[in-house]
């Protein structure tokens, strides 16, 4: 069909063998930071204030006149995502506010004219790369700064009203194909400046019929993807720009803060569920709402159970460092990455004929054949059983210790494992099945 010739053509003439080949680190390595960080972390309430609260430019300036990182140090990041086990990250170079965290040639409305005085998508690829963690971009498609983007639904500047005569007199003057100009200037600078970069996360198309949105045109898709594949031909980039008929250019879905049982509907394709600790991506000081512990294992757990990745979203304060509450949540997945990382890594849904226990879910590792059984509830009564597993089981221990558990058969086809009286100590234990 013409949208996959396209993606072909968009891709060297790419063959789905060798997609998967060019996909495959990201595939293997299933989870990955994500990295909200803008002049919107000063405000501290969400990183569409702007949009949200039609705030002007001039209204919006004193963040970046007050924006001063002191204390960013992102060999600090690079070590925290490290140690969680996150293998990727993708940080925002330009997020919808249009501030640059970049040294970018083509506006002023960048890090290195704040306080900072610095590069700091340069500081972040150096760091990052330093732990040998996979670097990506978010770049974002809306700039509600850049005098010549389009007044669209989410414009601040349109944002109270909506009428035809406030659009006419608000794009006065504005003209789209210089933002889009501005737009390829940006992504050649970011796919030329910082060696290889492995992910382009670009953000987010909204076609409206009306006029009030945006889409493959106003973007100039086609040709931004092209310089995109030519730029960086091994570059792995996310399905938010808009293609319209040649959607199969991009190469992987996101499924945004949806529910661990919607996960199940992306199995069997490309997919990355991107998350966040609270409700909100950018810092927000006065968020309650934070995922525990178990429901951040949850998230990872069954994006791989479904064969998918994770991308988990840290919003670091205007001060350039993850909070207290991020830095904890971390921490505690790298307690349970460091035991258990081996059911994550190079895993996907189990296959056919393996029925997942009660209160668990299962991951597996089809170069290894191990399956993992991740005990979402600790049978009370010690005993798991594996229903038409009779005969499929070599060898049955914890991930965590290696420690032996003892099967035995049950009925002409199940198993029953017994498991001790003590759980270990992990919020989700996790049983290693060696298969025949
Ligand atoms: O509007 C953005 C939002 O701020 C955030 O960047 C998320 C991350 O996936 N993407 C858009 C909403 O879908």
């Amino acid at each position: 069909t013409s949208s996959s010739l396209f993606a072909q053509k968009m891709i060297g003439n790419e063959t789905q063998e060798q997609k998967q080949k060019r996909m495959e680190w990201w595939t293997q390595d299933r989870f990955g930071m994500f990295i909200h960080w803008g002049l919107y972390a000063q405000p501290a309430r969400h990183e569409w204030v702007k949009s949200v609260e039609g705030l002007s430019n001039e209204q919006y300036q004193k963040y970046f006149d007050q924006f001063n990182p002191d204390l960013f140090e992102p060999k600090k990041w690079a070590k925290q995502a490290k140690a969680a086990g996150m293998k990727y990250a993708v940080l925002t170079t330009k997020h919808h506010e249009g501030f640059c965290l970049f040294d970018t040639r083509f506006t002023d409305y960048k890090a290195n004219n704040t306080q900072a005085k610095r590069d700091l998508v340069k500081e972040y690829v150096d760091a990052f790369r330093a732990e040998g963690i996979k670097v990506g971009f978010y770049y974002s498609l809306l700039d509600w700064h850049h005098p010549d983007y389009t007044m669209d639904e989410n414009h601040p500047l349109t944002k109270k009203d909506k009428s035809d005569a406030a659009y006419a007199t608000l794009n006065k003057g504005r003209d789209m194909a210089k933002y889009r100009a501005y737009m390829r200037n940006q992504i050649t600078e970011l796919l030329t400046k910082y060696g290889k970069i492995d992910i382009l996360w670009l953000d987010f198309s909204f076609p409206k019929p009306n006029g009030r949105g945006k889409g493959k045109d106003d973007w100039g898709s086609v040709e931004l993807l092209k310089l995109i594949r030519k730029l960086q031909p091994g570059i792995i980039v996310d399905n938010r720009l808009d293609l319209g008929e040649y959607k199969d250019g991009a190469d992987f879905e996101t499924p945004e803060q949806v529910s661990t049982a919607e996960l199940a509907k992306y199995k069997g394709k490309t997919w990355e569920t991107c998350q966040t600790f609270s409700g909100s991506w950018g810092y927000h000081r006065d968020e309650n709402s934070w995922k525990s512990h178990k429901q951040l294992l949850d998230l990872l757990i069954t994006s791989v159970s479904n064969g998918g990745n994770l991308i988990l979203n840290v919003g670091p304060t205007a001060r350039g460092e993850f909070d207290r509450r991020a830095t904890n949540a971390l921490d505690s997945l790298s307690q349970w990455m460091h035991a258990n990382d081996k059911s994550i890594y190079n895993c996907t849904y189990a296959p056919d004929g393996y029925a997942t226990p009660e209160n668990s879910k299962l991951t597996y590792n089809p170069k290894t054949k191990r399956l993992y059984v991740h005990l979402f509830e600790y049978p009370s009564n010690g005993k798991l059983t594996l229903s038409g597993y009779n005969g499929k089981v070599k060898y049955a221990q914890f991930l965590n210790d290696s420690s032996e558990l003892i099967y035995k058969q049950a009925g002409s086809n199940d198993l029953t494992v017994t498991l001790p009286a003590r759980k270990p100590d992990f919020s989700i234990p996790v049983i290693e099945l060696i298969l025949q």
